[in-house]
């Protein structure tokens, strides 16, 4: 992409209205704009940004072996009334009427609609487990929507159903969620950390959230200092065996880490005082076993082994895919601006020209743009007549990982340079050998 032809409207003075820097920066960056509160445009930086976010999730949960599918956003009432949900979940619902007066909703969450599918098409135990997933638009018409993206009123959010004939398989489901978030959040370069918690509107006993540690959370946190040392790593795993699983998730749990919902403090205090932090923290998903809380008012009921009906065990399980943007900006900025982790970064690296117009300068950045995108990377070109401080202010504030800057002075020796936006660290090399070692550390993602 040239700079010259994207839509990059980048703010100079901080909006007030920001009041933590992810909501600042992703303004100041030209990512998103306020449509009505809590309510957001995306635009091409920022959404670029989602769809990798988003693409992480959906590569993950494959991984996992659950299937991608697509629920409605504007729901019947009806289907609400059955669960009791319609009453319950009080002001946060948007409730709508269409032209024949009749109560519809746009979805804060779907168990209702997942249940009335399981329910209209399942029948035996045979078909079971089964796993489905969507990322789609969800509106909760929060009291205090703010912090931008972080708590919206129109958000992303990415959420699985589980259907098992056991609570035994439910809670292999419930695992094999958790192990397969482990992955998919340090692949976008952050540390979650289960906690236990409180399921709130969506029911049932066993809930953890996942919370990035940060001074902005809207979470205070209690845990064992140890469990920050985790990391899932690249472990194989076979998502399929429940030991393993049951193993990571034993691993990642054990330790005291717990939202301010379910602190205890007598259990706290046998951590050695040491080790006992107190925190805030981002919420960025939860997952949940509700067992047939859903299935019995609702009927999702499946013919067992023994020819008796039984209502199925289920769990949801939700991740925060519009607010991981903030969620990664919070813990990954300095104060020039973003600095997005390799995982995620909506360009691969920045081509800086310091003399757009001077022929062999176009032609070394034509040449470098060129090999770049061979290799199936992207790069985002900075093309504009511009003076180089305020190219380079640019490229600091949307925070690609990587910059080559190109100019006629290190030409003239054959080299450009490779700078790393994370540490500042500069290097001068030959053209190829840029290509080459940014092509070598996103292979190695
Ligand atoms: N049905 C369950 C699991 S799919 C559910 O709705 N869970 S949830 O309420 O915990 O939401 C899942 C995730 O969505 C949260 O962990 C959080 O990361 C994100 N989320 C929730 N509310 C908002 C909001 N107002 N703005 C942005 N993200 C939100």
């Amino acid at each position: 992409m040239r700079l010259s032809r994207y839509f990059l409207p980048v703010l100079k003075e901080n909006p007030a209205e920001a009041q933590i820097v992810s909501h600042r920066l992703m303004l100041r960056a030209g990512m998103i704009k306020q449509s009505s509160a809590g309510i957001y445009s995306w635009l091409p930086l920022g959404f670029k940004v989602l769809r990798k976010i988003e693409n992480i999730v959906h590569e993950e949960q494959h991984r996992a072996g659950h299937m991608p599918m697509l629920m409605p956003t504007i729901q019947s009432a009806d289907l609400w009334r059955e669960s009791g949900r319609y009453d319950d979940y009080g002001e946060e619902m948007l409730r709508i009427k269409d032209r024949n007066d009749r109560d519809m909703l746009f979805t804060p969450t779907a168990e209702e609609m997942i249940t009335d599918i399981f329910r209209s098409h399942v029948g035996s135990y045979k078909d079971l487990p089964l796993t489905m997933y969507q990322i789609q638009w969800k509106f909760r018409d929060e009291r205090r929507p703010r912090f931008g993206v972080m708590r919206g009123r129109e958000f992303y959010m990415k959420d699985g159903y589980n259907f098992d004939l056991t609570k035994e398989d439910a809670l292999h489901a419930y695992n094999r969620h958790l192990v397969s978030y482990l992955r998919t959040y340090e692949r976008m370069g952050l540390q979650a950390i289960p906690m236990r918690a409180d399921s709130g509107p969506i029911g049932g006993d066993d809930t953890h959230e996942f919370l990035v540690l940060a001074e902005t959370g809207e979470s205070e946190v209690f845990y064992d200092s140890a469990v920050t040392d985790l990391t899932f790593g690249d472990r194989d795993i076979d998502y399929d065996n429940v030991e393993q699983c049951a193993a990571v998730m034993q691993e990642f749990t054990t330790k005291y880490a717990r939202t301010d919902e379910t602190h205890d403090e007598a259990l706290f205090n046998q951590v050695p005082e040491d080790r006992r932090m107190t925190a805030r923290g981002i919420e960025v998903g939860q997952i949940f076993y509700f067992g047939t809380k859903y299935s019995e008012v609702m009927k999702a009921t499946v013919q067992g082994p023994d020819g008796k009906p039984v209502p199925v065990h289920m769990g949801s399980h939700g991740i925060g895919v519009s607010r991981l943007l903030g969620a990664i900006i919070e813990a990954s900025h300095d104060d020039k601006g973003i600095i997005w982790p390799e995982g995620v970064t909506p360009y691969h690296c920045g081509i800086v020209n310091l003399k757009q117009g001077d022929e062999e300068a176009d032609a070394a950045c034509d040449a470098l743009y060129k090999s770049l995108t061979a290799l199936g990377l992207e790069p985002l070109y900075d093309d504009r007549k511009e003076r180089a401080g305020g190219k380079f202010a640019t490229m600091d504030l949307i925070g690609l990982p990587w910059r080559i800057t190109v100019g006629p002075r290190g030409l003239k020796n054959g080299v450009v340079e490779l700078t790393s936006r994370r540490t500042g660290e500069s290097e001068e090399i030959t053209p190829e050998l840029a290509v080459q070692k940014i092509s070598e550390i996103y292979a190695a993602l």
